[in-house]
């Protein structure tokens, strides 16, 4: 089982798309394990995008995911990350496939609605950045005897 960090970034809040978002993930059978609005500071964001620094595209983006409110959430399951990356698409909006979030609801290459985290190392990162202890929240759903194979004691 992964916990994951996904931001809904200010195009996807502000083009009224967070339920559409949401629901995708919990339609896959992913469960949401935390989840807030906020404003992120521009600190919190240099520190989230510090890879990222000195690219061209850098001041933009952090101009961009500061200016408004977005949503951010941990979403856990079996593969969660790897899957979340998956069902979002390729960072493009113009060229991510259809069928994905951002394939489906954009065109732009940097209003591309969704942020993910590429790895373990970066979802435990991210979810230390974004949520206080006790904000994730791990708590059974009586429907995962459904979402999951479970006969053999673990998520098949
Ligand atoms: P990812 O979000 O798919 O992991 P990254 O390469 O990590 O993509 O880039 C982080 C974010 O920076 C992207 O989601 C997008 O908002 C923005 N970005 C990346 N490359 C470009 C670009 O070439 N032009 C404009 N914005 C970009
Ligand atoms: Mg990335």
């Amino acid at each position: 089982m992964e916990t994951t960090l996904i931001i809904l970034k200010p195009d996807a809040v502000q083009r009224g798309l967070i339920g559409r978002v949401v629901g995708r993930f919990e339609d896959k059978g992913l469960q949401v394990v935390g989840m807030k609005m906020m404003t992120i500071s521009l600190d919190l964001a240099a520190t989230h995008y510090a890879d990222h620094q000195g690219k061209p595209f850098y001041a933009g983006l952090v101009a961009f995911m500061t200016d408004k409110p977005v949503v951010v959430m941990a979403l856990r399951g079996k593969g969660a990350i790897a899957v979340c990356r998956k069902m979002m698409g390729a960072t493009f909006g113009s060229q991510a496939e259809p069928g994905t979030i951002r394939g489906d609801f954009g065109l732009s290459n940097s209003f591309n609605l969704i942020h993910g985290s590429d790895s373990a190392e970066a979802a435990e990162r991210e979810l230390g950045l974004f949520f206080k202890t006790g904000e994730v929240i791990e708590y059974g759903r009586a429907i995962d005897q459904w979402v999951y194979d479970l006969s053999g004691g673990k998520a098949e």
